[in-house]
């Protein structure tokens, strides 16, 4: 184990809204000082002229601009990358000024700017003023959309408005109608501190692996958390929204003035527009309220074992009755053998000295010591309410997993408390953690871009998205770690792809293993339901029945309400008119992130 003396201390709630909170400081400085311990010097690095200029407009243009904004907004609440990153920081102290975890050099996905509003007038201010300079923006809550391109714009040069820093309030906690209502910069584990705080022991909120994401962004990116209430973007009621043009609006009963019911019934009256603004770039997302779960009186977790990768079918079969009949009742993870070791925290060297891929019976060797014993696959659920109601859905899950030969319930009063199953029991009772990314660590400088197609949870859709994902990584020799996260009609197959973001051919084969397995999967009829900044055009170039139809459709919608094409261009795949048909996409063997130029005309906007 290292020490984690060295290592400097990592801000605290207290200290920023993007902070750690002071009971999990310990646990941050033994993952920060692991890293540390990893961390090589990347090779030479060239680096372009900074600040890096969108273009459509000259360097000195944009330097008055800027100067413009910063009378506007404040000096300090402007800041020009004009230097190279120091750093890329860690998952708790992350860099804003680019994807910390590239697989493109560092300079592909880089801001000119960053911008710090501390209202949504201030929000209106910097739309205003991206309209009037054509400059490209590109919002970010906590900048912690880690796996799909981190706080990075898709579109080099971009100034990135840094949501988060100064719109970091909870506007409400109705602890009787059991809702919620933030702003952007609030993280689940400011969330989930300031319910305690006011010991609100009957609320839990819901949280994803780790707490430290925005809750807005997280469920504007369809984010997904582990209790009963996993769906973010079901979950969650009203909008506050500036449009690309500068208009401000409130969705759903927030239209309605002086209506109390904003958070609680989440329609409102006439064409329900709520989804235009998830993933896309059609507005800035600057509240949303959020609906919160009672307690349940008790809870307790459970983890089942399965010996041969090949029961995967069988497992996902007895799955679904269960999961839509609400016996299994979190959205819980089948995960994969080398995945818990992974996230020991230990990199592969440890377990393993040769090239490649870590062989199967040198995993098994190592399960074989740990709690989880020797096994392919591990569910991890949880089952809530008391004893006896807990006791009749146990046991008819016990009955069916049983059905699998070599299945294994593990008592956890046999499994030591820092396990991380004890970290999956909290989070399925909607209390963040930070354990999650340990597995970065398996190889050194560890970064990770996920593969998420979804599909129903069938036994031959499980095997055939795993036997895409075998091949990938058989071909590219990238460590992969597969993981079934069970919604409620379908499942997420999350495929943690980890490589060293100081190697070059790593990244390469990191994201010519992701191009084949969207492309592999299409052929298939999966999609994916969220992907990185250098996927999203192939992605949604997916998405293409009768024509390409629904792309058109949001290429309209985006040239209605964002004429000059300033917003977040190309996220989602979805291009203004002024950048299309101009090469800005990425893929078919382009991975560089700029096309020839934009234009000018009837939507092009002045320069
Ligand atoms: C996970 C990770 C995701 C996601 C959903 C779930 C869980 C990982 C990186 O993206 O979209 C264990």
């Amino acid at each position: 184990m290292s020490s984690t003396s060295s290592v400097s201390e990592t801000p605290t709630l207290s200290q920023s809204h993007s902070g750690i909170p002071s009971r999990l400081l310990h646990k941050a400085q033994t993952a920060k000082a692991l890293i540390q311990e990893l961390r090589t010097e990347p090779g030479s690095t060239d680096h372009p002229q900074l600040p890096i200029i969108p273009q459509g407009i000259s360097r000195s243009h944009f330097h008055s601009a800027i100067s413009e904004l910063s009378t506007q907004l404040g000096q300090d609440n402007v800041s020009v990358i004009d230097k190279p990153p120091k750093d890329d920081g860690w998952y708790m102290e992350h860099a804003t000024t680019h994807d910390m975890m590239s697989v493109v050099p560092k300079h592909e996905f880089m801001a000119s700017a960053i911008v710090y509003p501390a209202s949504t007038a201030e929000v209106q201010t910097i739309v205003v003023w991206a309209n009037n300079h054509s400059i490209p923006i590109f919002p970010i809550s906590m900048g912690r959309n880690l796996g799909y391109g981190g706080a990075a714009p898709r579109v080099r040069g971009s100034v990135v408005i840094d949501l988060g820093r100064r719109m970091n309030k909870i506007l409400d906690i109705d602890s009787e109608d059991y809702t919620c209502l933030l702003e952007p910069g609030v993280s689940f584990y400011a969330l989930y501190e300031e319910v305690q705080r006011r010991g609100y022991k009957h609320m839990w909120i819901d949280t994803p692996d780790l707490g430290g994401g925005s809750v807005v962004g997280n469920t504007l990116d369809r984010g997904v958390g582990y209790t009963p209430y996993g769906d973010h973007w079901a979950a969650h009621s009203g909008l506050e929204v500036v449009l690309p043009t500068g208009e401000v609006i409130r969705t759903g009963m927030g239209a309605l003035p002086g209506s109390n019911t904003w958070q609680t019934f989440p329609y409102g009256f006439g064409p329900y527009s709520d989804g235009l603004f998830s993933q896309s770039n059609f507005g800035i997302v600057t509240k949303m309220g959020m609906t919160l779960m009672p307690a349940p009186p008790d809870h307790e977790s459970f983890m089942y074992t399965f010996e041969r990768e090949d029961d995967l079918a069988q497992i996902i079969e007895i799955i679904r009755p269960l999961r839509i009949g609400n016996i299994l009742e979190n959205v819980a993870q089948l995960r994969s053998a080398v995945q818990t070791l992974a996230v020991s925290g230990r990199p592969k060297s440890d377990f393993y000295k040769g090239s490649g891929r870590i062989p199967k019976a040198v995993v098994e060797a190592e399960c074989a010591n740990l709690p989880i014993g020797k096994c392919e696959w591990i569910y991890y659920g949880m089952s809530y309410g008391p004893k006896h109601i807990r006791q009749y859905k146990l046991d008819i899950i016990d009955a069916e997993f049983k059905k699998v030969s070599g299945a294994r319930r593990i008592d956890p009063a046999t499994i030591p408390k820092d396990n991380y199953f004890w970290s999956r029991d909290k989070i399925a009772a909607g209390e963040p953690d930070l354990e999650e990314l340990l597995w970065c660590n398996w190889v050194p400088n560890g970064s990770h871009i996920a593969f998420s197609p979804v599909s129903p949870i069938r036994g031959k859709d499980a095997t055939a998205l795993l036997d895409i994902t075998n091949k990938h990584q058989d071909c590219q020799g990238v460590e992969i770690f597969p993981a079934f996260v069970v919604g409620l009609r379908e499942m997420h197959l999350i495929v943690e792809c980890v490589f060293d973001k100081h190697s070059p051919s790593a990244c390469e084969a990191a994201l010519a293993s992701m191009r084949g397995m969207v492309d592999d999967a299409a052929k298939l009829g999966y999609g994916e339901y969220r992907t990185h900044l250098a996927l999203m055009d192939q992605v949604a170039g997916t998405y293409n029945w009768n024509d390409n139809a629904l792309i058109k459709f949001h290429e309209r919608l985006k040239d209605a309400l964002d004429p000059k094409g300033i917003l977040a261009p190309g996220k989602s795949g979805v291009w203004p008119s002024r950048y299309r048909g101009r090469g800005w996409e990425m893929g078919d063997g382009k991975e560089t992130t700029e096309g020839e130029g934009v234009a000018n005309g009837v939507l092009g906007g002045k320069l």
